[in-house]
């Protein structure tokens, strides 16, 4: 592994997308009601980038009235309009695109990942806001109609986390008010700034004031206030299974709805007629890529006992190639987003170690880093499936391989977590394929792909404790509506 400089770090950040310590509530920029603010860092140099308010119960009723204010006028805006407002923000975003990504990287931590897909993403939720139809419905009379409207909530709340927060952003943001609602939502407290610029593009982007209102602060502050509040009517929350199992219970003594996605320890079923010159590259990134802090990430690898060697050493080469650094051209891994992610990534280190696995590279933090919060991709084998580190998600650079001996051990350790976000097969057999497939217990199925990439306007979210309801496709437009059916006459009927 190469280590590069990380003196290569911007200490501050230097954008016109972001408002010196205001967050955004009805087309204001706003300090918290209690005037704390959180510092926001580089996780690669720890040095500060900004600082975003300290948000309270206080500001997400501002919020939420806020948000009240705009509704009527936003739904009932016709499709159309509402579409082209959203292709207006999707267009100053690609416009936007480099100071976007220097935002996004730099408060995450990581090597520049090009162009963000933000722009991408919010043009296919844009055309699908014309697109949220009803459907006429028989009747007992044919003096009747009967027919379905689908209408927005009204006032909907979002918790989003860290790893990823434009396309988060950008994907609930869009989708809901892409329904007709308005929404109040709340970054991570550690990445809130790409959120925020974000909403300044919403807002330029001719969005009206109050369509979007975020509130940044701590979880357990703003966050908890907002699926409390009792005019909130839907919810939505990326984050950690516990979390949103405190979410939902909020949500639940509200009576509203909501979806989560939580997270996975997505497995990659590697069988022996597996191209791997495809297969080791795609895994080495699915692990490495974001640091292994994708909800995606595939972090155990399942493999037919015949090529489990070949693989490991495979694995291992592809590793070490690995160059972990920050703001760096040649550098694809950059650290863990904070001090508590390092210590819990280096944790399961040490936890896998003590369950008998064997390091077989990396497995601590790299040489000469004394600074960020980095750790070397590592790779772990003789892990045995009910290891902790084979069951609970790490959310770092952490990939645990175990042996297998056929298909039907291979579908049960696959299966063999509480989770179910993604899971990959490598086969060049179509008839593996089609059966791994269909028993896969996963909401995401990649074929000869890892993070089950490449498909446009896919609906993305989980089976089992990963969560329910479904981002990112068509239909996380209509999640965002509910449904009236209208019974009609046309005159009285006669007596
Ligand atoms: O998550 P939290 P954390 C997993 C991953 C990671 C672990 C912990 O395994 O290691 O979770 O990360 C807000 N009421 N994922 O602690 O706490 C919080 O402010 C309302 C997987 O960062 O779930 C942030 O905005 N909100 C995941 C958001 O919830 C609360 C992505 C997520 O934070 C709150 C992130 C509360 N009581 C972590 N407490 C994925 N699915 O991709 C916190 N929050």
């Amino acid at each position: 592994m190469t280590i590069t400089e990380n003196t290569t770090g911007r200490p501050t950040l230097d954008s016109s997308l972001v408002v010196d310590g205001a967050m955004l509530i009805g087309g204001d920029w706003v300090p918290s009601s209690s005037g704390d603010t959180i510092d926001v860092i580089n996780p690669a140099t720890v040095e500060l980038l900004a600082r975003v308010p300290r948000g309270t119960a206080d500001d997400v009723e501002a919020a939420v009235q806020a948000a009240e204010r705009a509704f009527p006028a936003w739904r009932d805006l016709p499709a159309t309009v509402r579409a082209n407002l959203l292709f207006a923000w999707a267009n100053l975003i690609e416009q936007h695109n480099a100071e976007l990504d220097q935002i996004e990287s730099q408060e995450v931590g990581r090597p520049s990942w090009g162009p963000p897909p933000m722009a991408g993403q919010l043009r296919f939720i844009a055309g699908q806001a014309d697109k949220v139809q009803g459907v006429s419905l028989p009747t007992y009379s044919p003096e009747q109609v009967g027919f379905t409207l689908r209408e927005p909530y009204g006032v909907v709340g979002a918790i989003i986390p860290w790893n990823a927060p434009g396309p988060m952003f950008a994907t609930e943001v869009g989708a809901a008010i892409a329904a007709g609602n308005t929404i109040v939502i709340k970054p991570a407290e550690d990445a809130p700034l790409t959120p925020l610029a974000l909403a300044k593009l919403a807002l330029e982007a001719g969005i009206p004031p109050g369509v979007i209102n975020v509130v940044t602060g701590y979880g357990g502050e703003a966050g908890a206030a907002i699926p409390a509040h009792p005019r909130i009517r839907r919810m939505g929350f990326t984050g950690s299974p516990q979390t949103g199992a405190a979410v939902m219970e909020a949500c639940a003594k509200n009576l509203i709805p909501l979806h989560l996605e939580l997270g996975g320890k997505s497995p990659q079923v590697v069988f022996a007629d597996a191209d791997l010159d495809a297969a080791v590259p795609a895994m080495v990134q699915g692990i490495t890529l974001n640091t292994g802090q994708i909800c995606a990430a595939g972090s155990r690898v399942v493999v037919q006992r015949s090529i489990h060697d070949e693989l490991v050493e495979r694995l291992a080469a592809e590793m070490r190639q690995v160059r972990v650094g920050a703001w760096h051209e040649s550098v694809n891994m950059g650290p863990l987003i904070s001090a508590r992610q390092h210590e819990r990534v280096l944790g399961y280190i040490d936890l896998g170690r003590e369950a008998g696995a064997e390091v077989v590279t990396g497995g601590g933090v790299p040489s000469g880093y004394d600074r960020g919060f980095f750790v070397e991709p590592t790779l772990f084998a003789g892990v045995s499936a009910d290891m902790r580190i084979a069951q609970e998600e790490i959310f770092g650079p952490v990939l645990s391989v175990i042996a297998v001996d056929d298909e039907t051990e291979a579908v049960e350790v696959a299966n063999g977590t509480d989770y179910g976000l993604v899971a990959s097969v490598w086969t060049r057999d179509v008839g593996t394929a089609v059966r791994m497939s269909r028993k896969l217990q996963a909401g995401q199925v990649g074929v000869n792909n890892a993070l089950g990439a490449g498909v446009i306007g896919g609906p993305f979210g989980g089976y089992k404790n990963s969560g329910f309801g479904r981002t990112m496709g068509a239909d996380s437009v209509l999640d965002w509506t509910q449904v009236k059916t209208v019974s009609m006459r046309g005159a009285v009927p006669p007596a």
